[in-house]
């Protein structure tokens, strides 16, 4: 398995295609979308564009769909929900297919959604994204952080980094034979730093800070757990996990 980690989806090569893509948005898209999945939502269908969400929709039954928007990190007026992980109670979400636009994350996934398997992990379920890795054995994988905008962000990479310093932990993989970029060896060395204070962590990170402008301290708190959600998010056609 050679790894590579883009931190943007504007980093990723437009010439490849990975054996097996996996994307980040730790705050907070795929710990939501994890989140609605373990909590028995139908399917999570991804838009970058809030029309062809809103249009797509429009075509399945009212009660088994529930529309969820954000953008700069508050909800979209006129949709039932946000992007906020603790609102996909299995009393909200069982049973129905949640139709997501977020600002980073969902373009994220729609820029490797050619890729013959396409994974969203978060830290929430991080170790069931692993057990995936080493029973599959993917040759070529990326990890693809959303980033904010065009640029780094902390909580992507440090995620990107739990996932490839636990690959090392479980397998005879070294660090030199999985990392197919340099991105891999720092994302490692972020995590082993702040491993025991995501959190932390997440306070000094521009998203994370204006997440707590907009009194989401819950959400964060709630998506620095490791590996509490037993699920896996993987794509079943273009768009919809
Ligand atoms: O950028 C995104 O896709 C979102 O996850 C951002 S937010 O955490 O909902 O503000």
């Amino acid at each position: 398995m050679k790894l590579f980690i883009y931190h943007t989806p504007e980093l990723t090569p437009t010439d490849k295609t990975p054996d097996c893509a996996i994307v980040v948005d730790v705050l907070r898209a795929t710990s939501t979308i994890a989140t609605v999945l373990a909590s028995g939502g139908e399917a999570v269908q991804a838009f970058s564009n809030l029309d062809q969400l809103i249009a797509v929709s429009e075509n399945w039954p009212p009660e088994k769909r529930l529309r969820a928007g954000e953008r700069g990190g508050a909800k979209v007026t006129g949709f039932e929900l946000g992007n906020s992980p603790l609102d996909c109670t299995p009393e909200v979400v069982k049973g129905r297919r949640l139709f997501i636009s977020t600002t980073n994350g969902t373009r994220a996934l729609q820029r490797v959604q050619d890729s013959p398997i396409v994974l969203a992990a978060a830290l929430i379920n991080r170790a069931t994204v692993v057990k995936f890795l080493l029973e599959k054995q993917p040759e070529i994988v990326w990890i693809v952080g959303s980033g904010w905008e065009g640029s780094f962000s902390l909580e992507d990479t440090v995620c990107a980094g739990a996932i490839a310093h636990s690959v090392l932990a479980q397998s005879q993989i070294s660090p030199a034979e999985l990392a197919g970029n340099d991105e891999v060896i720092s994302a490692i060395a972020l995590y082993a730093q702040w491993q025991n204070d995501l959190l932390g962590l997440f306070h000094h990170a521009s998203h994370g800070q204006r997440l707590l402008r907009l009194e989401s301290h819950e959400d964060l708190r709630y998506c620095a757990q490791a590996d509490i959600l037993d699920v896996l998010p993987i794509q079943q056609e273009p768009g919809v996990l």
